[in-house]
């Protein structure tokens, strides 16, 4: 394990992004953000004095190409994550491209195919619902056998107030897509049928989502559901809960306490990710920088991208016909051992 410094160089500086360069520069004392780009050029200058940048672009090939830049951060709309990080991969240099990493699963294998050809992995990606403490304690506690084997995966995700309608695509690959790999993740098996309804925003609407439901069936037999609210109109939760045939377990709905005051409970509701998930957003940093340092791939990979995305397109597809459908999931190449 080394101890030197990592030279990154984060494309895309706004919410996310600016987040992500937030971590690095305070959180990560082995990485130094070293190069940042933005297509808002007053935003790229603010941040690159902020964070202590020397280079600053619109353009995320240059970056990519640039000599003193030895790994990426990705954090631009989801359109670009695929051909940004095809270009990284190409340049032999590791990245770390938030979630999805394609619009589709077609876009998602081109990164795969890229990345076996080269023979080694070096995309790590944001599907941080594995570095969050409470997720990680459910994952532990059903590993560990202590309730039996696992047999149903429910998730719950609630997005905050949106002043915009969502289409049903961007609300299932956008948002979903991170319940589809908690779905993988926490009961360690493959999906094989989904089947996706979902309300509209609007009955003359019928290509937009305000609510989306999917129930799930696992190759071994278990099953699940997700239910993602795409305009709660109060705030942000994400939870988990996990069946095992001898109890349940689940994560915390909220941390924050409990107050009973004038014949009321109340408890404060996060706003979003940044706030629900600042401790996850930290702890993946530190994982992705210590796997650069020690050479060893960590974390959620291009192929658990790629399979999300195989299984988002099909939920995409199941409520559009408004029929349950099969998935094929193919042999996972050797490079992915996890
Ligand atoms: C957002 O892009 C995220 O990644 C959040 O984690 C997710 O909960 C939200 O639904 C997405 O829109």
């Amino acid at each position: 394990m080394s101890d030197r410094t990592i030279k990154v160089g984060v494309i895309g500086t706004g919410g996310m992004g600016g987040r992500h360069i937030h971590n690095l520069t305070n959180e990560v004392s082995a990485a130094q953000v070293v190069a940042v780009v933005d297509v808002d050029e007053a935003r790229q200058q603010t941040v690159a004095r902020a964070c202590g940048a020397t280079y600053a672009f619109t353009d995320g090939y240059e970056l990519i190409s640039h000599p003193a830049v030895e790994a990426v951060l990705i954090a631009t709309p989801d359109r670009f994550h695929a051909q940004l990080t095809q270009a990284c991969i190409a340049a032999g240099k590791p990245v770390f491209c938030e979630k999805p990493l394609a619009t589709s699963a077609a876009g998602a294998y081109q990164v795969v195919e890229a990345e076996v050809s080269g023979g080694r992995r070096l995309v790590q990606l944001g599907f941080m619902r594995e570095y969050d403490p409470a997720h990680v304690k459910v994952k532990r506690i059903i590993d560990s056998g202590a309730l039996g084997q696992a047999i149903g995966f429910r998730g719950v995700h609630i997005n905050p107030p949106s002043s915009e309608p969502h289409s049903l695509e961007d609300v299932i690959t956008n948002s979903v897509v991170h319940d589809i790999h908690s779905a993988r993740w926490m009961m360690g098996d493959e999906i094989t049928k989904v089947y996706a309804s979902y309300v509209p925003v609007n009955p003359n609407q019928p290509d937009t989502a305000r609510y989306v439901l999917v129930q799930l069936h696992y190759r071994n037999g278990s099953i699940g559901q997700i239910e993602c609210n795409a305009d709660s109109g109060y705030g942000y939760e994400v939870d988990v809960q996990m069946t095992g045939e001898t109890g349940t377990v689940q994560t915390n709905a909220l941390q924050s306490a409990l107050v009973s005051r004038a014949n009321a409970r109340s408890q404060w509701v996060e706003e979003d990710w940044l706030q629900r998930f600042d401790t996850a957003y930290i702890l993946e940093a530190k994982a992705w920088i210590g796997s650069l340092q020690s050479g060893t791939p960590t974390g959620p990979s291009a192929w658990d991208g790629y399979v999300a995305m195989i299984i988002a397109d099909a939920c995409v597809e199941s409520a559009q016909r408004g029929q349950p459908l099969t998935v094929k999931i193919f042999e996972r190449p050797a490079i992915y051992t996890r």
